[in-house]
């Protein structure tokens, strides 16, 4: 029999997404909003369990906030005949049970209360169909790993789900430390767990699975792509699919646009329009039927003239910018600007400073001069490349025929410029305030 699941974790109820334009922050894109859109989909989607791995409530302090969509939901998954199974995080882990308590309904379970496993099996007709293994926050922070006190047997005659709130391979952490090896040597079916609001799954293959849900709801520009509640499918204890159900309406994405070339005002701006309108084309259909705000930052990259006045340049982008394409309304978070300068060698060469000798050297690199000292620099260079790729070391990639002297001078003009740029950033602008101080 196929048993199936709706789980999530860390929505943090009480929360709403952040930079987004002021009105559009409002109750459609809250979370609360999400937990009541996923409970609909629980219902459509028939599941037999919804299962939450902590941090459902933002904090203690949203309690009033939080409580009445909380319970609202859990009525709703309860009057359809779907139970819920939550673990408590570090943001819940003392609220969740004072909701908990106040529902009092038996179709709402708390597992694994005050840092203890717990077993429960749930049932289908009075047929169990399941085993849940949960462990939940006692207090706000737990320093050591809740596997240390994991002693839960689990057996192949039902497929069996972790559900837990903890931070994976962050040996250090104040959030329930776990290894991987802890995880991957129980005898569970598949772990849900909660904390990082990056989704991951990794499938089953000689333990358990390990699903990282993710936040459903996408709430700051750290919280890239697809979010949203996770359909697992259990067609035995070892036999298990998830997918995950993109319901955020909001995504937060990073796109990267080179400037090369550009030299005005008006093509930059022509430019970054385009490369947005481009961006959100781009996007595949089911994307643009789901997300409704976009927000983007963007970094600008490439060699332009313009490099030094961006900030200037794009500040009005990050305030008053808005594109649509169909549904999404695109709008700019934040512009980074790792631009470099165009530089003029031939007048930078007249400089008596690191950056003229560069400058020179340069010149006569790209010249193909190989006379007198640039001679001497190219064949010090061949020899010292040649050394490294006859290096034993390297034996693995010999394959690679050696440099020959036309590599040489194009690795040193490739290196020389990066140094160049390096030297330029380091003098910056303060570096020619003072220039004319002392002129
Ligand atoms: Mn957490």
């Amino acid at each position: 029999m196929k048993v199936r699941v709706l789980a999530t974790a860390d929505i943090h109820i009480g929360r709403r997404p952040t930079r987004l334009a002021g009105a559009e922050t409002a109750a459609r894109y809250s979370c609360a909003q999400m937990w009541l859109n996923i409970v609909r989909r629980a219902i459509e989607l028939e599941v037999d369990l919804v299962a939450l791995a902590g941090d459902v409530v933002d904090h203690e302090n949203r309690f009033f906030e939080a409580s009445g969509p909380l319970e609202d939901g859990l009525i709703e998954l309860a009057e359809a005949g779907i139970p819920t199974y939550a673990v408590g995080g570090n943001h819940d882990f003392d609220v969740l049970p004072k909701i908990v308590d106040a529902v009092g309904s038996e179709w709402f379970h708390l597992v694994g209360r005050n840092g203890r496993w717990e077993e429960l099996v749930v049932a289908h007709d009075r047929e169990p169909i399941l085993r849940i293994h949960g462990w939940s926050f006692p207090t706000a922070t737990v320093a050591s790993s809740p596997m240390d006190d994991y002693r839960l047997k689990a057996d192949d005659s039902l497929p069996t789900l972790g559900l837990l709130h903890a931070d994976l391979d962050a040996r250090h952490s104040d959030y329930a430390p776990v290894l991987r090896e802890e995880l991957l040597a129980s005898p569970v079916s598949t772990w849900v767990l909660g904390h990082v609001h990056r989704p991951r799954w990794e499938p089953p293959r000689t333990g358990p699975g390990l699903l990282y849900t993710g936040s459903p709801q996408a709430m700051d520009p750290g919280e890239t792509g697809p979010h949203g509640p996770w359909l697992i499918e259990l067609h035995g204890p070892r036999r298990i699919g998830a997918r995950q159900l993109a319901m955020s309406r909001v995504r937060y994405e990073t796109a990267e646009i080179d400037l090369t070339g550009m030299t005005d005002r008006d093509e930059l701006e022509s430019h970054l329009t385009a490369s947005v309108g481009q961006y959100l084309a781009d996007l595949d259909a089911e994307t643009l039927e789901i997300v409704e705000q976009l927000s983007l930052r963007l970094i600008l990259c490439g060699r332009t003239p313009l490099s030094s006045q961006l900030e200037l340049l794009t500040r009005p982008m990050v305030e008053q910018f808005e594109r649509r394409y169909r549904g999404t309304t695109a709008r700019v978070d934040k512009i980074s600007n790792e631009t470099l300068p165009v530089v003029d060698l031939q007048e930078l060469s007249e400089k008596h400073d690191p950056t003229g000798v560069l400058a020179r050297t340069l010149l006569a690199l790209q010249s193909g001069d190989t006379s007198g000292e640039i001679g001497d620099l190219v064949r010090k260079a061949h020899t010292q490349m040649l050394e490294a790729h006859n290096a034993s070391a390297y034996a693995a990639l010999r394959s690679d025929s050696p440099p020959d002297a036309e590599q040489v001078r194009r690795t040193l003009i490739r290196q020389g410029r990066l140094l160049l740029d390096t030297l330029l950033a380091q003098r910056g602008p303060a570096g020619e305030v003072e220039e004319l101080y002392y002129q």
